[in-house]
Formats: structure tokens, C-alpha cells, sequence
């Protein structure tokens, strides 16, 4: 299966330097940032630095180290915002929007983490 990328988008151009963000966190293959959008007191998209458009081109073509650093990265993240219900945080959602269905508007994969409030049941 060969994947896209549209290198023009603006995850990508973020990468690049050159769009401003507000950065969380920072490792050799992933990036944390504030969503610009916030839809709870903590909205945090965590980004592999690699040009991967969706989950599964992220999952089924980055490397371990690139997989491994992404998810150690947002659960670095969690501890950070002190969220992790583990360690007597309050909670939060990790979610994925892929594709079309699931309405993911920038192409570039990323991992939204929402905390700070009830979410409420999200199913749709
Ligand atoms: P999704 O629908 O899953 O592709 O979510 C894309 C998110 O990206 C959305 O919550 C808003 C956020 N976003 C879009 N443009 C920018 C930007 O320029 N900077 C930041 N920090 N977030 C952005």
C-alpha cells in the first residue's frame, strides 16, 4: 500500500518552523503543542515529526523508535498536565480522527488529548 502526504499542510508547515506554535513538549521524532482550537481547559495534539498522513499509514510504516518515542511522548504529556488518572489525575480522552468518516481535517496524524472537564459520552 502506498501512502500519501500532502507536505503543504499545516502540521507539516509547523514542523517546518514555519507556522508559530504553542510547544508542550519535544523529542527527536515527536511534537506536542496546544490545539489552537481548544475544546477543553487541555487540548494537546501530539504529532510524529515523520511525514505520516493517518493512523495507519503511521502504524504500519514508522519505525519502532518513531512508534515507541510517539506514545512515550503523549504519556509524558499526560504526566505533565497531571491528568493521569494513575497517578490521582483527573482523567482525559486520546483520540484519533482518520480519514474522511472520521473527519480528520489536517492530514497530517495526530493524537488529540483532551482534559480538564466531563467530556461525556462520545460515540459519534
Ligand atoms: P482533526 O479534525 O482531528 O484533523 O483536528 C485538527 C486539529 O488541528 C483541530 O482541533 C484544530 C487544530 N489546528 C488546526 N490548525 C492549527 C494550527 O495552525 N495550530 C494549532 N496549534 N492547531 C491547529
Amino acid at each position: 500500500m502506498a501512502y500519501a502526504y500532502d507536505p503543504t499542510n499545516i502540521f507539516a508547515r509547523i514542523l517546518r518552523g514555519e507556522i508559530p506554535n504553542n510547544t508542550v513538549l519535544e523529542t527527536e521524532h515527536t511534537l506536542a503543542f496546544r490545539d489552537i482550537a481548544p475544546q477543553a481547559p487541555d487540548h494537546v495534539l501530539v504529532i510524529p515529526k515523520g511525514p505520516y498522513a493517518t493512523f495507519d499509514h503511521f502504524s504500519n510504516v514508522a519505525s519502532d523508535a518513531e512508534i515507541v518515542d510517539f506514545y512515550r511522548t503523549a504519556g509524558q504529556v499526560c504526566k505533565m498536565l497531571g491528568i493521569e488518572p494513575g497517578e490521582g489525575g483527573m482523567g482525559f480522552r486520546a483520540i484519533t480522527n482518520s480519514g474522511d468518516h472520521g473527519v480528520q481535517e489536517v492530514p497530517h496524524y495526530h493524537l488529540h488529548i483532551l482534559a480538564g472537564r466531563v467530556l461525556g459520552r462520545m460515540l459519534s
